[in-house]
């Protein structure tokens, strides 16, 4: 074994990634096997570090059966990888990763979404700290005969890192990595998703290889959004929209509301910049969900608002959908499921909601929660009335008198 396989492993043992329970037999003096298969224990044929040509870092290029095992996983039941040593479709070393997703046909008739994981901070992905990662690169080739759209993000997240439509053929997927929104150094599952075909389209085929990233020696800096004035949410900075999440069900990740920053002053009641929310159908034709709510305990302190002042907290929507909307808003406690709503506000197309309406009286939260102080979780935004795909526009959270 080369030495640096060894230091690289020793290193990952060091960290205590790995249990070695059941390697005590056939296991190297040098304790360099980190992977326990079947008895004897194996030790994984892992490459050095190495570069594409691009200069990018190579984090996984698809080189072996056991690296697919080791570092693949798929969210459909019946999704199909193989190596492929075809030079059509191989960019990086010898072998690419042939892929077949959704092979079975929902009771809608058409494909379902399928996604699958590159898992890292594992010995064939041993990268444990993207903070330093400025561009995600990814090779795919589609061969599945039609356009495929497709989402990058990584578990258990509410945003999005990546969208965009892969042509047929060969696409080179460069994907830029805004480390002020994201904290990538806690990131170790990438999800791939690729929106499931109509049921005349077939099923999904395509060849992955050389994930790789282009590194930043400038520290990552994650943005936070001052509550402590009343001026909470301006939508002046982009990393503010990772604070909306979608809420209610919602069919796919490709129909689930997407925020942005607007900055065109038609749609912005104060400032130079507004948040904008597109809604999206599902393809049954019915729209999918069409509400968000702000993300887990992020907003400021309510309590310093209660008392004689009279405080609201407010905000701005504009309508830019072909007809009238209606908005629900629910203020929800932390204790015990606890939630007051304020009283439904009807929107025209084309104009901005009623500011005597677009509010939440913080002496009400205090009278309807119990509790010493308001914990107040999230608020809710919920849209009612919408029968085609459009947009809303949310400005300046604030809280005012
Ligand atoms: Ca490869």
């Amino acid at each position: 074994m080369k030495k640096a396989v060894v230091f690289l492993l020793v290193i990952i043992m060091a960290l205590g990634v790995f249990s070695f329970s059941g390697c005590n037999n056939g296991k190297p003096a040098d304790n360099s096997c980190v992977i326990c298969g079947d008895d004897p224990c194996t030790c994984p044929d892992i490459p050095p570090p190495e570069y594409a040509e691009d200069g990018a870092l190579v984090v996984f290029s698809f080189e072996s059966y056991e690296a697919l095992l080791r570092s693949v996983a798929f969210s459909a039941a019946q999704s199909k990888i193989e190596l492929s040593d075809n030079p059509a479709y191989v960019t990086q070393g010898k072998y690419c990763a042939r892929m077949r997703m959704n092979q079975v046909k929902n009771s809608a008739g058409y494909y379902d979404d399928s996604t699958f994981q590159l898992l890292a901070n594992t010995p064939y992905i041993p990268k444990a700290d993207f903070s330093d990662v400025e561009y995600f690169a990814i090779d795919i080739y589609n061969a599945s005969g039609f356009e495929v759209e497709f989402i990058f993000s990584y578990a258990n997240t509410y945003t999005h890192l990546y969208r965009s439509t892969l042509k047929e053929g060969a696409n080179k997927v460069l994907m830029y990595a805004d480390r002020e929104t994201h904290d990538f150094a806690a990131i170790n599952i990438f999800d791939f998703t690729f929106k499931g075909g109509e049921g005349s389209d077939g099923p999904l085929d395509i060849y992955v290889d050389n994930f790789r990233v282009f590194e930043t020696e400038i520290e990552a800096k994650l943005y936070e959004p001052d509550m402590s004035g009343e001026n909470w949410f301006d939508f002046s900075h982009a990393a503010e929209t990772s604070y909306f999440w979608y809420f209610g069900a919602i069919e796919s990740i490709f129909s689930r509301p997407a925020h942005s920053i607007n900055r065109n002053s038609n749609f912005i009641l104060t400032g130079d910049s507004s948040m904008r929310v597109d809604f999206f159908q599902k393809r049954n034709g019915a729209m999918d969900c069409t509400g968000f709510r702000t993300a887990d305990d992020c907003l400021g302190d309510f309590n310093k608002y209660v008392g004689a002042d009279n405080w609201y907290v407010a905000f701005d929507v504009y309508n830019a959908t072909a007809g009238p909307i209606t908005l629900s808003a629910i203020v929800f406690s932390n204790y015990a499921d606890e939630t007051v709503s304020i009283p439904v506000i009807t929107i025209a197309p084309g104009a901005w909601s009623d500011s005597t309406k677009a509010r939440i009286y913080v002496n009400a939260l205090k009278t309807s929660f119990t509790g010493a102080a308001l914990n107040i979780m999230t608020v809710t935004f919920s849209f009612g009335g919408m029968t085609q795909p459009g947009s809303i526009y949310f400005d300046n959270i604030r809280v005012t008198k």
